[in-house]
């Protein structure tokens, strides 16, 4: 009944489109998926870490390189108890929150499917559809945005993100809003901004957008809050909540209105749970974003979102949208009737990983057993 062996994985999948933000284009989601063994079960975690320190400092070398020499070490031989029990051997190791959130993840499901409950109900969720919305990267023209967001409509999302940097804002949120005068719709512009553009930011304002995502330096908080004094819509934090410390002085601040959570970003799902907590005593909504996971990830992002303070449509599109074929099965497939996603009823994250296909895109393995640690 302990931890007997972990594997890691570092996969490269192609996506069915190239995904670009304000700092670049990628063609593949990078990962390490770690595989945790005990008791004859295995738990699953995905790490959705890039090649490039971009989004988030770690890559997938520094994910590795934590993981295989300080993370798995300290949990292998320890007792299968509870997840807190085990983060308690991670808390030494500072930073590296998707490393970590990978691993805790994998205890999840583990533990979940150890009581044969699905993760969403050991969470205490209290839905079993989430409503999701799909984000969609720069563009190379104006008309090739509105088409994708036509073809995105048909297929049944409801919310439309639009990634935006300076010189893709203002003119594309309006042509966009005269063709689609009524969708759901909101802008991210991954900390593509300065205090600099207030006015231009605050030329968003006409357009009923739902939020605006992370204008500002992806370590601010400050000037964000500067910014929101000025604007009527609301703002959301993504790359600036780092932590539940990070999450209570956006609050507190007036930094923000809305946070997005990611708990592959603040760490792993228990400090996520910490931020919904926080968020929801205070009134804030919250909404569940997302890393172009494979199924692995998202199952875990679509369980958390079945939690009550995530009342706005998360950034968890159907498989179909990141890739042909996935890791995991069965696939994720929309609702059309209601833009959202059922919440898989199966023991642990209720997807099951495809070992065939696992090995078609893993560049890199290793099992971590303690014979060689
Ligand atoms: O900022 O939300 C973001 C993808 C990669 C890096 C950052 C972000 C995103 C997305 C994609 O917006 C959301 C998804 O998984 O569909
Ligand atoms: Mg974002």
């Amino acid at each position: 009944m302990k931890i007997e062996r972990i594997d890691l994985y570092q996969i490269a999948l192609p996506y069915v489109h190239p995904f670009e933000t304000s700092f670049g284009l990628e063609r593949e989601h990078h990962a390490i998926l770690v595989a945790v063994r005990a008791d004859g079960l295995t738990g699953w975690g995905e790490a959705p870490v890039s090649t490039r320190p971009a989004y988030s400092y770690e890559t997938t070398v520094t994910a590795w390189h934590v993981l295989r020499d300080f993370l798995a070490p300290a949990l292998l031989g320890q007792p299968l108890e509870t997840v807190e029990g085990l983060l308690s051997f991670l808390r030494p190791v500072r930073g590296h929150p998707m490393a970590k959130a990978a691993l805790e993840a994998a205890l999840w499901d583990l533990l979940a499917r150890r009581e044969g409950l699905p993760l969403a109900r050991l969470l205490g969720g209290v839905r079993d559809r989430v409503e999701v919305g799909v984000s969609i990267g720069i563009q190379e023209s104006l008309p090739h945005l509105l088409a994708r967001i036509e073809a995105f409509r048909e297929a049944g999302y409801r919310r439309i993100k639009l990634k935006i940097k300076p010189g893709w804002d203002v003119g594309v949120i309006r042509a966009v809003r005269e063709q689609f005068p009524d969708i759901p719709l909101m802008v991210d512009a991954n900390a593509a901004y300065t205090l600099a553009d207030a006015d231009r930011l605050r030329a968003l304002d006409d357009f009923d957008l739902l939020m605006i995502e992370q204008p500002l330096s992806y370590d601010d908080l400050v000037d964000h809050a500067r910014l929101q004094a000025r604007l009527c819509t609301p703002l959301c934090l993504d790359e600036s909540i780092t932590s539940p410390a990070q999450a209570r002085c956006a609050l507190e601040l007036d930094a923000c209105r809305i946070i997005n959570i990611k708990q592959a970003r603040v760490g792993g799902l228990t400090a996520a749970l910490q931020i919904h907590d926080l968020c929801r005593s205070r009134g804030v909504p919250v909404w569940c974003g997302g890393l172009l996971e494979t199924g692995v990830g998202r199952a875990l992002n679509v369980a958390l979102a079945t939690l009550p303070g995530f009342t706005l449509p998360g950034d968890l599109s159907a498989t179909a949208r990141y890739v042909r074929r996935d890791i995991a099965l069965p696939p994720f497939e929309l609702n059309t009737e209601d833009s959202t996603l059922t919440v898989p009823s199966g023991p642990g994250l209720g997807v099951e990983v495809d070992e065939g296909r696992l090995s078609e895109v893993t560049r890199r393995r290793e099992t971590l057993d303690g014979t060689t640690a």
